[in-house]
């Protein structure tokens, strides 16, 4: 059933051959794909900055009862002689271990957040990094502040320069680097998590930054998880209208023309290979379209399993509420309810990263 879905669709395949691979022919048509997806979607990443430097501005080491340090650290990256500072929040338990870890991309920087439950993430053995998106760059059309300042200086963007969502997935990295230099994490257990809008971002950071172990997608819909061709709800003419600034400019070809599009949103999943990403879907959160993203699982499983690894274990029909599929390299959960980051959907998270990776 799923096949014939998938057909008339019309995808684009992924990778021609129908052979095996090696993790050499799938790096190098992974970094092909990364182009293309920068290209024409979300734009090439700011630059590498010349130096980094952190300072922790508060400490609050009986956070949770005691259980957790929170800290507040500034993230200062230097590009000649410019400067960029965003502050990162990291929640940490207190025992003597190297903890797996979040890098969660939020709205707010609050902590706890009513998207962020942060006491019973770290009760489970998980530290958590965050940051506030806007702290970065601003959600609109302004690309003077911030990071985007930075970046262009008053100069126009053009074609396949970046917009927001490459920016802050540039920050997400930055927390990264910053986690390197922890001794309490586990830097093989990183996993990098958004919701919606920072969903998308989430996977961008996860297919373009191969130190994260998994990313994880709640609720990203159009530009994110879902498939792009056949989409219910939300369009690429609707996205780039309402958030042009989002993407790069060369995306604005495939409104109204998402068939010419030399890839789909499963490209983006795929890219994450062989590393795992998670995908979750709240039933009715139709503006992103469950069956999309659902749809967009299914067609990057083919990746994994030409790569000799189990893809996406999942019955031959479309998903329903309760449906958690934690067997393979993605993971999938479709909760009831609206376009939400729950505990739930973090409960179901921890449920998988567990499984995976024998927490
Ligand atoms: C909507 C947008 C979606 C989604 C959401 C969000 O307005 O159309 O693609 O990203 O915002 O981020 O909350």
């Amino acid at each position: 059933m799923l096949e014939n879905l998938l057909r008339e669709r019309g995808l684009t395949k992924i990778w021609d051959s129908s052979e095996i691979c090696s993790s050499d022919e799938w790096e190098k048509r992974r970094s092909e794909i990364l182009k293309l997806l920068c290209n024409e979607e979300y734009g090439f990443l700011p630059c590498t900055p010349d130096n980094l430097s952190f300072e922790v501005l508060e400490q609050d080491n009986k956070f949770c009862a005691g259980k957790v340090t929170l800290n507040k650290v500034s993230i200062t990256a230097q590009f000649g002689n410019k400067r960029f500072s965003f502050p990162c929040w990291t929640s940490i338990p207190n025992g003597n271990k190297k903890y797996p870890f979040f890098v969660f991309i939020n709205f707010r920087g609050d902590i706890p957040d009513k998207y962020f439950p942060t006491e019973e993430i770290c009760d489970n053995g998980f530290a958590i990094l965050s940051f506030c998106y806007e702290d970065v760059t601003s959600d609109d059309n302004n690309f003077s502040d911030g990071i985007a300042g930075v970046i262009y200086g008053g100069k126009d963007r053009k074609d396949n320069d970046c917009g927001k969502i490459s920016m802050w997935s540039w920050a997400a990295s930055r927390v990264m680097d910053y986690a390197k230099t922890l001794s309490n994490l586990d830097l093989t257990k990183a996993f990098v998590v958004g919701h919606s809008r920072l969903g998308k971002t989430a996977l961008l950071t996860g297919a373009l930054d191969a130190r994260f172990a998994c990313a994880i997608s709640n609720d990203s819909g159009c530009s994110g998880a879902a498939i792009t061709r056949g989409k219910r709800g939300e369009k690429i003419k609707d996205i780039y209208n309402s958030f042009p600034y989002w993407f790069c400019a060369n995306y604005k070809k495939y409104m109204d023309n998402e068939h010419n599009l030399p890839f789909d949103q499963h490209f983006l999943l795929a890219a994450i290979a062989p590393r795992k990403v998670y995908v979750a879907s709240a039933k009715e959160d139709l503006w992103a379209d469950p069956d999309s993203e659902y749809l967009s699982c299914v067609a990057a499983s083919e990746v994994y399993e030409k790569l000799g690894f189990t893809g996406f274990v999942h019955p031959d029909r479309l998903p329903n509420v309760g449906d958690v599929f934690h067997k393979g390299n993605i993971g999938y959960h479709m909760r009831d309810g609206l376009h939400y980051l729950s505990r739930e959907d973090w409960l179901h998270f921890i449920a998988y990263l567990k499984k995976q990776f024998k927490i």
